[in-house]
């Protein structure tokens, strides 16, 4: 039975982000349990987690939430340090890897995937969408557009098809760098795998180009892992109401704006989906920001946020 100590994944099956902590997990054959979050707003139980964070996917172990995978993996590796994924002697490559999977590549398979099957797309789903990220959604423009982001997709693939050659040559291995799979692969396996979940048969030609990768593809789907254990979103925040955060000595000595701790502050995305989350700071250094909120129904938390990608502000 899940408890303060367990991982639990708000997630929903063909969410990708979260595809890449499921991959990690089973890459470290973690237990974990899993509450499945509705794929649009609104999210009710999710809300009292995360104080209006919306996105997916959330971690949550006992009182401790962490908002956005580039503070998940980090702290998986932290705490479960064996198979380590953050490979010796590649320290601080995932993360540039993961600037380029989750931005550039992750918008070309974005464009790929509803350009091709944007007849689909439920109206419900789309409404979410457009409000979440203020932008239009243009469909006969994304029709145009889907040929030249195919080409464009490839071209990105074709990345990994070369790098696993150069790989090949020196002898070092099936993995994106070295010979054990690490955080690099798990990154670079996101967008594969989401364009595999709606467009397969576009996914398999361009594999035809790169044998290498599909061979990569497959290693990494072969990892078993564990299967998760089924929670409400009830059972996530009572969990969270009997925990309380781990102990953190409250410290800002590395912050640039010389926030002090217990500030009053407020942190949303950069990008989109610009939901303020309030809280009093806890720890902001470079790598990450801390926020402890009360909450009606989930009690005293700590949420965790990276510093890339989200603005913080005094409120
Ligand atoms: N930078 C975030 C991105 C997460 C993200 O954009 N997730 C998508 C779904 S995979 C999302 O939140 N969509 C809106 C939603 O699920 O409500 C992360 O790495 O966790």
């Amino acid at each position: 039975m899940a408890n303060a100590q367990s991982i639990i994944l708000h997630h929903y099956p063909s969410s990708p982000y979260s595809e890449k902590i499921r991959l990690a997990l089973r890459m470290k054959n973690l237990a974990w349990a899993g509450v499945t979050v509705p794929v649009i707003l609104p999210k009710p139980d999710l809300m009292p987690l995360t104080g209006g964070y919306r996105r997916t996917p959330v971690m949550q172990i006992g009182a401790d939430i962490y908002c956005d995978t580039a503070i998940m993996l980090p702290e998986l590796e932290r705490r479960f340090t064996l198979p380590a994924l953050n490979l010796p002697g590649h320290e601080g490559l995932a993360k540039m890897v993961a600037a380029w999977t989750d931005g550039k590549w992750f918008q070309t398979s974005v464009g790929v995937i509803f350009g091709t099957n944007v007849d689909q797309v439920p109206q419900a789903f789309i409404d979410d969408r457009v409000k979440m990220s203020g932008q239009g959604f243009d469909v006969e423009a994304m029709k145009t557009a889907a040929p030249m982001l195919r080409d464009q997709w490839r071209a990105q693939l074709m990345w990994i098809e070369e790098r696993l050659e150069g790989g090949r040559h020196a002898g070092t291995g099936d993995w994106l760098v070295g010979t054990k799979p690490g955080l690099v692969d798990v990154h670079a396996f996101m967008n594969p795998w989401f364009v595999e979940q709606t467009v397969p048969d576009f996914l398999e030609r361009c594999f035809e180009d790169a044998p290498l990768t599909r061979n990569w593809f497959k290693r990494l789907k072969d990892f078993k892992g564990q299967l998760p254990e089924e929670l409400t979103g009830a059972d996530a925040i009572a969990i969270a109401h009997a925990a309380a955060p781990r102990l953190k000595p409250a410290s800002t000595d590395d912050d640039l704006r010389g926030f002090l701790p217990g500030t009053r502050v407020a942190i949303a995305p950069d990008d989109y989906a610009k939901d303020w989350v309030e809280g009093d700071l806890v720890v902001a250094n470079a790598e990450r920001v801390i926020l402890a909120r009360q909450d009606a129904q989930a009690d005293n938390l700590h949420l965790h946020f990276p510093r890339t990608g989200y603005s913080l502000k005094a409120v």
